[in-house]
């Protein structure tokens, strides 16, 4: 675990901003998540930390030894049914948060449609084709009304009692839809599936570990293929689907002589209603009168990616950074919503100008100053907490910003510009794509996604990613993964010189990055999609199972973390963690990490290291390769001009890079 101590003298890259922040004066009162750690001075709890500690009911709580008679529950449970439980109830969690996240932007989608929010339908091609996912008819519709009608069926979604399967399952590859209905897992109501995990983990009801996870796959598939799937494409649709652009990530965003407004959380309803109000005439007036050269509005987390990813907005920091870019001392308001925002947050800014403005009634701090966000009301809302922020630039005292602490990136890899990116404007599709797998160039695709951890070193994304495109394995990324792997350069296309010959020309012809950023964390349904694009290209199997594909999330913190495995391991995707809350119960621990393989076609798979994290990686892979029989068509195909004409033929060129700056 890191101590403050360890991040001032890490070596680290991705800490030097963060390192220089905390070494000035200005930050020395300022108590952060490493102080913390020193002075707990506490191991955490063994029975917590293995997922058999069990306070369900008011009989314990009761600590679970496996294998020692008199060390079950109280009632009898024993480790195996405890961790099972623990666990679905974590994907519970997890899954919840995506489905509030996303009912949110249903209705955000809803109003919209109905000419109640300063949003518009921005992506009228991908209305139409979710459309007709949902049966809803286009022709000679206007595109409200074709909003309004799907919108409407996606809410159903939510509270369906129906026992019909959500309707984005048929998304799926057909075999994997067959794979759900033999185990009887294809979710039926997001809601539904998070209460049925909150009822047959209670005290007395489900106790067979299998049972329950089967649970938790039904509930974690709803969040993939149901909540976060339809927050991604309305989100899309309604703000436009990401583009490559160039932007710029970490402390060194945030200006001196501007107000500095961070906004921090997930929903980007509030994040795009302020870069509206941000630019408004009269918001840009106030701040020149207070003294500011206008408004500079920064990410923070997800909420960060999400406008990082749509309008080259720079996120000036990921999860672990939250802190410090208060420490700063130069920002006006950290605007919050929902999700990921550490209550220290408040405790900080107390002796400083700085408002902690909460905006959701959800999610109210102490010492936070509360502005609601209204939908009905968006660039109101929006140009009040606006006016709060303004209002502090004058009382900004001392400040510190890490000007050379930014670094460009290459944002804005939806699995639509995937598919055109490689393919060109006239023919998209994965074909290429696939074909450079099949040939070998591409070995294969990793996604590193979730969070920063403090527990572990933020170097993990680093050296996974190093590793796996250095092995010509192309990196997809989300959520602060993304930003972490963005600080220090690696989604550039100028980054292609860390990766294997093979990859390092494809990405050079191709002019994109080694690692592709995808968005959020709820953005991890873009990968479902490219995966079953993949599959549905053909050429690598049947099903997303069969691809050379696999994922991690080394520096896991949330919940939804857990639920997003989940789900990509009920999907046939197999992941790594570094360490998973359920090693105190064999049976269980063995079913989720080796005897899942036989029903879902992929496992949880733990590994400490992150250099053992990319090894698992790169063998799955490999491995993959040899069950499809293409590594026997040539190792390594290093492009001739044909090639290179036939590859270039499409790419960022075509698709059009949208200079940030
Ligand atoms: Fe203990 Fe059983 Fe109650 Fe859990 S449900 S706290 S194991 S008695
Ligand atoms: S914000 S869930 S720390 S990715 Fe999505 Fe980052 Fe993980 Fe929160």
């Amino acid at each position: 675990m890191a101590t403050r101590n360890e991040c001032e003298g890490c070596a680290d890259m991705t800490c030097a901003s963060s390192k220089l922040v905390l070494e000035q004066d200005i930050a020395k009162d300022v108590r952060t998540a490493y102080d913390r750690i020193e002075a707990r001075g506490m191991a955490a709890c063994l029975f917590g930390s293995s997922g058999t500690c069990c306070r369900n009911c008011n009989m314990g709580p009761c600590q679970i030894i496996d294998g020692v008679e008199d060390m079950v529950g109280v009632c009898g449970a024993t480790a195996d049914t405890v961790a099972a439980r623990n666990f679905a109830r974590t994907v519970a969690a997890g899954a919840s948060a995506h489905g509030d996240h996303a009912r949110e932007m249903v209705k955000g989608f809803i109003e919209t449609a109905k000419g109640n929010t300063p949003h518009e339908i921005k992506d009228v091609e991908k209305l139409h084709s979710l459309a007709q996912v949902f049966d809803v008819e286009v022709e000679g519709r206007d595109k409200n009304e074709i909003a309004l009608e799907l919108g409407e069926i996606a809410l159903s979604q939510f509270g369906s009692q129906t026992d019909e399967p959500l309707i984005m399952l048929k998304r799926a590859p057909e075999k994997r839809q067959k794979v759900w209905k033999e185990l009887g897992v294809e979710p039926r109501g997001v809601d539904r599936e998070v209460v049925e995990v909150m009822h047959r983990t209670h005290m007395g009801v489900d106790q067979e570990y299998k049972n329950i996870t089967l649970q938790s796959s039904r509930c974690s598939l709803a969040d993939g293929w149901g909540s976060s799937m339809l927050s991604t494409e309305l989100t899309d649709i309604m703000f436009g689907t990401p583009v490559p652009r160039r932007a710029q990530v970490d402390l060194g965003v945030l200006k001196e002589d501007m107000v500095n407004v961070t906004v921090h959380g997930h929903e980007p309803l509030l994040a795009e209603s302020l870069c509206l109000a941000a630019q408004d005439e009269e918001m840009i007036a106030l701040a020149k009168k207070q003294g500011a050269k206008g408004i500079n509005l920064a990410g923070v987390c997800c909420t960060g990616n999400e406008i990082l990813m749509r309008r080259g907005i720079p996120v000036a920091a990921g999860y672990i950074q939250q802190e410090m870019a208060l420490a700063t001392g130069a920002i006006e308001a950290m605007v919050v919503d929902v999700q990921c925002i550490m209550q220290s947050v408040g405790e900080i800014t107390r002796n400083m100008h700085t408002d902690i403005i909460t905006t959701n009634y959800r999610a109210k701090m102490p010492y936070g100053v509360h502005i609601p966000f209204e939908e009905h009301d968006a660039l109101g809302s929006a140009k009040a907490i606006l006016t709060k922020a303004i209002m502090n630039y004058k009382k900004r005292g001392k400040c510190f910003i890490p000007k050379d602490s930014k670094l460009d990136v290459m944002v804005g890899f939806s699995h639509e510009t995937i598919n055109y990116m490689l393919g060109g404007r006239f023919r998209k599709s994965y074909r290429p794509l696939n074909d450079n797998i099949m040939n070998g160039r591409i070995r294969g695709v990793g996604a590193i996604v979730g969070c920063d951890n403090f527990k572990v070193t933020d170097e993990a994304h680093i050296i996974i990613a190093k590793e796996l495109i250095k092995n010509n394995i192309l990196v997809v990324a989300t959520g602060c993964a993304a930003t972490a792997l963005g600080r220090v350069g690696l989604c550039t296309p100028e980054a292609a010189k860390y990766c294997g010959d093979s990859l390092r020309e494809v990405c050079e012809t191709v002019g994109m990055p080694p690692v592709l950023h995808m968005g959020s964390c709820v953005d991890n349904s873009r990968i479902l999609i490219a995966l079953t694009a993949m599959v549905q290209e053909g050429g690598l199997g049947d099903d997303i199972t069969d691809l050379p594909a696999i994922g991690t999330a080394p520096s896991w913190m949330s919940e939804k973390a857990v639920a997003i495995g989940h789900y990509f391991v009920s999907s046939g995707a197999q992941v790594v963690f570094q360490d998973l809350a359920t090693t105190g119960s064999k049976a269980f621990h063995k079913y989720l990490t080796e005897n899942m393989m036989e029903e879902y076609g992929a496992v949880w798979n733990v590994a400490k290291e992150p250099i053992d994290i990319a090894k698992k990686m790169i063998e799955a892979i490999e491995s993959k390769r040899e069950a499809l029989g293409i590594n026997k068509q040539g190792e390594r195909v290093l492009m001739d001009m044909e090639m290179r004409r036939d590859l270039g033929g499409g790419g960022l060129t075509d698709v059009g890079c949208h200079g940030a700056e």
